[in-house]
């Protein structure tokens, strides 16, 4: 019998995307929650398998050996390999799946991310500040790169794939972040029909429980956002 995958969650746009996956392929897993706010991304246990203090990540017991696997990207494509499923499996679109995946991960990914960080977490008096405004701007950008890849085509390399599900949970909170789909009639029919899917429905609803509910206290915001050495992360 297959065992469980170990699954390194907490309920934000990065854990949905491989929750997606394993829901999508109906793999067993074990959830094991971060609690990012309390620091639990810190442990030493949970370093040796994402060294980048970050969830997801995933142990897979299938092999001889457990494989842990960090950065959803890495994820997605392991899983993708390990199940012949959602990914295409030709020269082209193989390449085509690996340039969208970097792209999500290096463009897309950290924009939306940065442009929730100055939305919800800056300061009071930085909120609209130069730094908000230049991250609206690429991830405007990147939903333009986005509709432009849609444009007569349902999904982005091929069939539904790996592509859409790490792309599709940052342009799902949109309209939470203040930017409108409207100028983007193709990520938004694309959007819509993945959220249809049973699926994707049960894996951002993983773990709602969990979600935030207040703004970080003082002691979240020094886990979240100072973790440096100088700023005294380990202090
Ligand atoms: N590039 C990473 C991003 C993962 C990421 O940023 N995860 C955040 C939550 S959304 C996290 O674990 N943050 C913990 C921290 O900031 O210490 C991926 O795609 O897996």
């Amino acid at each position: 019998m297959t065992k469980p995958i170990d699954f390194y969650y907490w309920p934000t746009p990065n854990g949905w995307k491989v929750a997606i996956m394993l829901e999508e392929c109906a793999l067993p897993y074990r959830l094991i929650p971060v609690n990012i706010g309390k620091g639990e991304q810190f442990t030493p246990e949970f370093l040796a398998i994402s060294p980048n203090n970050r969830m997801p990540a995933i142990v897979d017991h299938d092999g001889s050996e457990p494989v842990s696997v960090f950065e959803s990207g890495a994820i997605l494509l392991h899983l993708a390999e390990k199940t012949g499923r959602f990914m295409a499996n030709d020269k082209q679109g193989r390449k085509e799946t690996l340039e969208w995946l970097f792209w999500q991960v290096g463009n897309q990914g950290p924009m939306a991310g940065q442009l929730s960080h100055f939305r919800n977490y800056a300061p009071e008096g930085e909120k609209d500040g130069y730094a908000r405004k230049r991250y609206i701007r690429e991830y405007e950008r990147c939903l333009e790169v986005t509709e432009r890849r849609l444009d007569g085509r349902d999904y982005l390399v091929g069939e539904y794939s790996i592509v859409d599900m790490i792309c599709w949970p940052w342009v799902l909170i949109a309209k939470a972040m203040d930017v409108s789909l409207d100028a983007y009639p193709n990520v938004a029919r694309w959007r819509r029909m993945i959220k249809e899917r049973p699926a994707v429905q049960r894996a951002v609803d993983l773990g709602k429980e969990l979600r935030r509910e207040a703004p970080p206290t003082p002691e979240e915001r020094r886990i979240l956002f100072n973790q440096t050495k100088d700023e005294g992360a380990d202090a």
